[in-house]
């Protein structure tokens, strides 16, 4: 098990080994009956034991101690995901989680740079992109797919939910004090072609570092995601071409949009403005 790095992800790892621990313990029991019949119960005749139709006090062991393991499992992973999938507390962190084929884009809600767009972090196969995140604070997560279900996992949060489109799913988690440090982050639903290069990486930092680099990418937004995506068409060339424009202008998420929507349209433009 990776080690936990927030409050969520201890009670994880209790439940998880609290269970082994039960099931060692009725396996224990299990194989020791079974290797004392095996060693005490042996053929010594060809008479035949006693005949019985039933007996009371073990068909009623057989069902009641079946019903105690299950309830007291059932009642600990009840409790301990009631607790998990609380979002009561104020999150210092919001962050939307937009999961698309394949990759990843962290929108941190309410934090506008000065574009006045919101700060987001997206990533494409093969460049990943990284979520920054403050220890010592509650951080929320919004999770949405645009296109098929994704499952949003940091193994160090010994936890994944999955992305489903049109089913907004949500959870929140306190990230301990003193965590510092980069963590792998990546896709845990089979979700097309490049599923396995669905990766991000998540640096924790100390609430200061965090509130420096929500400042820097503030001042200097990073590319828009938007023109990093190739919508029909040509799947190489729009996107190209898109990204280009895109950096020039600075922004560019309109004129991303333009050659890429005009192309399917109209491929003989393409050729003729091919110098454009
Ligand atoms: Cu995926």
């Amino acid at each position: 098990m990776p080690e936990p790095i927030t409050e969520q992800a201890e009670r994880v790892l209790t439940l998880w080994q609290g269970s082994w621990v039960a099931a060692l313990a009725v396996g224990i029991l299990v194989w020791g009956l079974i290797i004392w019949t095996l060693i005490f119960h042996r053929k010594r005749s060809e008479q035949l034991p006693p005949q019985v139709r039933y007996n009371m006090p073990i068909e009623a062991l057989y069902t009641v101690l079946p019903i105690v393991i299950i309830a007291v499992l059932f009642y600990f992973t009840a409790r301990d995901q009631t607790y998990l999938m609380e979002t009561d507390e104020p999150a210092d962190v919001n962050v939307n989680v937009n999961a698309f084929q394949w990759s990843w884009e962290f929108v941190y809600e309410g934090e506008q740079d000065v574009n006045g767009e919101v700060v987001s972090v997206a990533g494409i196969p093969g460049d990943d992109p990284t979520l920054v995140i403050p220890n010592d604070s509650v951080i929320h997560f919004d999770l949405e797919s645009p296109d098929v279900i994704h499952s949003f996992w940091i193994p160090a949060f010994v936890f994944k939910m999955d992305v489903i489109p049109g089913q907004p799913n949500e959870f929140q988690v306190k990230v301990n004090p003193d965590v510092e440090g980069e963590f792998a982050g990546r896709c845990a639903e089979l979700c097309g072609v490049d599923h396995s290069r669905m990766l991000f990486n998540v640096r924790v930092v100390s609430p200061e570092e965090y509130e420096q680099w929500l400042e820097e990418q503030k001042q200097n937004p990073e590319e828009s995601p938007e023109e990093l995506e190739a919508p029909e068409g040509d799947p190489n060339q729009p996107a190209e071409g898109a990204q280009e424009q895109g950096l020039e202008e600075g922004r560019g998420e309109e004129a991303g949009q333009e050659p890429a929507l005009d192309q399917p349209n109209d491929p003989g433009a393409n050729e003729e403005d091919g110098q454009q």
